[in-house]
């Protein structure tokens, strides 16, 4: 991994309907996330948050299929050009959310610089929804879909060019709770999942090596996707949208263990950790532990 680290903040909440994932940054903040990559020796840099307007309360579209489509594509246009100039600096950029519809600005400046980007997407959910398939209107569920080029062109063609990523660049770890349209594409596409049932059959260990090696063979980069609702709400309670049955804090602690041995990742974001919704900060502090694993922490 790189030794220059960007850090940006995204306080974005309007890609989903419950307020308070804006300060999942400062969650973060406040729970040590500098201090913790400082102590790891990375050279951090903390670029603070980028401005994210509100929409008009008057104007707020309840009913649209596509929540507040223009702050959260305007929003994801600032975070595209920052994360293409950190790249441009040599810098690994590590982004903290702000709700997931974030991951479209997150791909569109990180994908410039590579020919087959990997992700990694770490979740309850797919994200592989467009807003004719969504049930909720909300982007925070179609992220993944906009990067592969599928849904409103404000999104999949986000900072200029698309698609972003490829279907068989893509490995979904974690998902419990996938919508029929997401059935489908993941079924069309031939997307890469290890579901809840394969991590309890296979363990979290085989299914981090098989997730490694299928990347790391057809790809030149590889972009982690954290969302804190792929870890069970009994550890990761601060989230909008808690699914039963997810992954332990300790399987995540040593699935990031895997990432940074295997020394793979070129950028990372950590998303829709919602303080107001949390038990004490529990979330970010989680989130701040994971990131440790990640970027080489050692218990020994
Ligand atoms: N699949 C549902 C929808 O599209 C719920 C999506 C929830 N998404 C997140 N991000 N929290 O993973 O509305
Ligand atoms: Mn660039
Ligand atoms: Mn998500
Ligand atoms: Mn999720």
């Amino acid at each position: 991994m790189k030794n220059k680290m960007s850090i940006i903040g995204v306080p974005m909440d309007l890609g989903q309907s419950r307020r308070g994932v804006d300060m999942g940054p400062s969650a973060m903040r406040y729970a040590g996330a500098i201090e913790k990559l400082q102590e790891l020796q990375i050279d951090t840099y903390d670029l603070g948050d980028i401005p994210i307007n509100r929409p008009d309360q008057n104007k707020i579209e309840n009913e649209s299929n596509l929540k507040n489509l223009k702050q959260v594509s305007e929003g994801n246009q600032k975070l595209a050009e920052m994360v293409d100039l950190e790249i441009d600096k040599g810098h690994f950029p590590l982004i903290l959310g702000g709700d997931h519809s974030i991951a479209i600005g997150s791909l569109a400046g990180i994908s410039k610089h590579y020919e087959n980007l990997g992700v990694i997407w770490y979740d309850a959910h797919g994200d592989l929804n467009s807003s004719e398939t969504s049930p909720s209107g909300n982007i925070h569920g179609m992220p993944l879909a906009a990067s592969l080029g599928i849904g409103n062109e404000e999104l999949t063609n986000l900072y200029g060019y698309a698609p972003k990523i490829k279907p068989e660049n893509i490995v979904i770890v974690g998902a419990r709770s996938l919508d029929p349209g997401e059935k489908e594409l993941i079924r069309e596409k031939g997307i890469k999942v290890f579901t809840m049932h394969e991590i309890d059959q296979m363990g979290m260990s085989k299914v981090m090596q098989e997730t490694i090696d299928y990347l790391k063979e057809r790809t030149d980069g590889i972009h982690l996707s954290l969302d804190l609702d792929g870890l069970d709400p009994s550890e990761a309670p601060g989230v909008g949208t808690p699914v039963l049955g997810g992954m332990t804090y300790r399987e995540s602690h040593l699935a990031m263990e895997m990432l940074a041995e295997a020394d793979i990742l070129t950028s990372a974001e950590f998303v829709e950790v919602n303080p107001i919704l949390d038990d004490k900060n529990k979330t970010a502090t989680v989130a701040v532990g994971l990131m440790g694993s990640l970027f080489g922490e050692k218990l020994k």
